[in-house]
């Protein structure tokens, strides 16, 4: 009874602290606490943490808050029936899936809790602190010091939330509950084709900011401009209207702009004397924005990126693509990638195939890959995780795409390297799907008029003639380019197939194949009729090349896929063993034969693109 006056008391505070608050844009210039490194863990494949025994989560009292479950909350003095306790439990590493860190993990799909404790001040009064976190798949609910922050849904995008007046100089316990259950009405939903790793898998760090400050900003050549930039800044705090400047030294520019009762300004300028970047020269520039109480800095590359006609053009001119799909993985210590260390390896062997370009699929990698590109000069497709059978009519499965976006855009929209947004990945043509597809793009372009907007669609063979491909997707009026996946010689026919056919190709757009492949386990040899072997690979690589050059309106191609990636529905014995083994590079970090067929084919469209 007690307890239930207490929650009353509480109730306008409690349900202001679950809204998020957008995460700070260019988290890691900030002032910050790491809170990487072992997090206590209990599992709770029942949920008896968050849902009491008649299944009523606890959280959907008027004042959100830990349950009985976590007796370390309770006060010492109590004397209680406890049946867990962090203290007493093991620990995981963060950032970090669990699944390849605990056998027992390696399947699982449910609940995990993960707490932290930590001490800290900040360092000026008037200072804010928000926790923020790079990604936990796929729902994380957030508790600080017994009190809930807030519940993030969306397994790949950076969230944070305020906690200026919840922390305490010392002993603050942080918890939060991952959950990496598929639903049918998720983004994804239940059916994909790779691994659902569960946890925190990314960086969570305390940031420290001042009262009012730079809380997100764009900072973008024009689109068709070769020479104009402009952008606009945000604050958030009590000091809204201030005088700021973008500088950027290099190049002597100083550009002042006052924000408004809102904290938002725009400002422009004429970009003099740069070097645009772009993959053979990836110039990057240190821009600083500044207002009256905050500053901060990050180099940006400028470039500009259109279509015109069946061309791509990048800073005006013509550009091939020579691309490679890749998953998030580091197939050498297994699961997730997770560090730059990681990003740098991937990012390395793609450079090493000759590429100049990635698809990022099928979800928003981590941060650290498009600031990574933009040094080592690659171009990246970027793409959210609206894969195969997503609820089209569902409003809020809608919603949850909408919110993946807006958070993927939020934070990668100052990266030179990033050139196109994906909203889609193979999904069956019907009106609600388009009608879906098309809000997204819509919103993307809302959210960046810079960028090219896309999908990777479906090729389908003319019932009359199964020879003839025919790309016809409705989608394709909204897209930027006609980018499609095809498995001609895999999934459709043999290698030889690609010989005979006939394209049909209903628009005038750029075309990018975003997909074609086939399996082989690395070191297994045969003949090119054999398939799972490196020779059968190769072999298809090479018709599939001869084929496509035939399409005249072809401006790159990404096959799939750079490595083999971890699968659950691969499972054929001493071949698959649960991988994918469509990798140009094999789960040991062993380049098989289609690597170099293909590195050849892009070294020659590099000379004579
Ligand atoms: C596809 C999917 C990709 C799969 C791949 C395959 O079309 O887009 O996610 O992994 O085929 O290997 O079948």
């Amino acid at each position: 009874m007690k307890k239930q006056f207490l929650i009353l008391a509480l109730l306008p505070l409690a349900l202001a602290r679950l809204e998020a608050s957008d995460s700070p844009i260019n988290a890691y210039s900030r002032q910050s606490l790491s809170l990487n490194g072992k997090w206590n863990v209990i599992i709770d494949p029942y949920e008896t943490g968050f849902y009491d025994y008649r299944y009523q989560p606890y959280d959907q009292s008027p004042a959100p808050s830990m349950s009985a479950f976590f007796m370390d909350h309770r006060p010492a003095d109590k004397s209680e029936l406890v049946e867990y306790s962090f203290d007493r439990s093991s620990t995981l590493m963060v950032p970090g899936d669990w699944n390849s860190q605990s056998e027992k993990l390696f399947y699982y799909e449910g609940s995990v809790w993960y707490r932290r404790l930590f001490d800290i001040k900040p360092s000026q009064p008037g200072n804010r602190l928000f926790v923020y976190f790079g990604g936990a798949n796929y729902e994380a609910d957030v508790y600080l010091n017994g009190e809930k922050l807030g519940r993030h849904v969306g397994g790949f995008t950076p969230f944070s939330y305020e906690i200026t007046n919840a922390v305490r100089p010392a002993g603050n316990s942080l918890i939060v509950k991952v959950d990496n259950k598929r639903h049918r009405e998720g983004v994804p939903t239940l059916n994909t084709d790779w691994w659902n790793y569960g946890g925190l898998t990314r960086d969570v760090m305390i940031l420290e900011v001042p009262g009012t400050f730079i809380t997100d900003y764009c900072v973008q050549q024009e689109k068709g401009s070769l020479d104009r930039v402009s952008g606009y800044v945000r604050l958030d705090g009590a000091r809204k209207v201030q005088k700021g400047r973008v500088e950027i030294p290099e190049l002597g520019t100083t550009v002042g702009f006052t924000t408004d009762q809102e904290g938002f300004a725009r400002f422009d300028f004429a970009l003099a004397k740069a070097q645009l970047w772009s993959p053979e020269n990836p110039r990057l520039y240190n821009v600083a924005i500044s207002c009256e109480t905050d500053r901060t800095s990050e180099k940006v590359g400028f470039r500009t990126i259109e279509v015109k006609g069946t061309e791509i053009l990048l800073n005006g001119r013509p550009i091939f693509l020579r691309g490679i799909c890749l998953h998030e993985e580091n197939p050498l210590r297994g699961g997730r990638a997770r560090s730059a260390e990681d990003s740098r390896m991937l990012l390395g062997w793609a450079r090493e195939l000759d590429c100049n370009f990635l698809r990022l699929a099928h979800y928003p990698h981590n941060e650290s890959m498009a600031r990574i590109a933009d040094e080592m000069g690659l171009l990246l497709w970027e793409e959210i995780p609206v894969y195969w059978t997503i609820q089209w009519d569902n409003p809020q499965t809608l919603d949850n795409a909408k919110s993946q976006l807006s958070e993927l855009i939020g934070r990668d929209k100052n990266r030179a390297s990033v050139i196109c947004w994906s909203v889609a990945n193979e999904t069956p043509v019907s009106g609600p799907r388009t009608a879906f597809l098309k809000q997204l793009i819509g919103l993307a372009r809302d959210l960046d008029p810079t960028r090219l907007v896309s999908a990777a669609m479906e090729v389908h063979a003319d019932p009359a003639d199964a020879k003839t491909f025919v790309v016809d997707d409705p989608l394709n009026e909204a897209t930027d380019l006609t980018s499609f996946n095809e498995y001609i010689g895999w999934y459709v026919g043999v290698p030889d197939l690609c010989a005979q056919v006939r394209w049909v190709i209903k628009s005038q757009k750029p075309v990018l194949i975003t997909e074609f492949g086939a399996d082989a386990l690395q070191g297994l040899h045969g003949d090119a009729q054999t398939r799972f072997t490196e020779e059968f690979q190769e072999d298809l690589y090479r018709k599939n090349l001869q084929m496509l050059s035939k399409i005249p309106q072809l401006r790159g191609t990404t096959p799939w896929i750079l490595v083999d990636f971890r699968s659950p529905k691969r499972t054929l014995p001493g071949i698959q063993d649960g991988w994918n083994r469509k990798g140009l590079i094999g789960e040991n970090g062993t380049k098989k034969k289609a690597f170099y067929l293909l590195r050849q084919y892009y070294e020659a469209k590099a000379a004579a693109p």
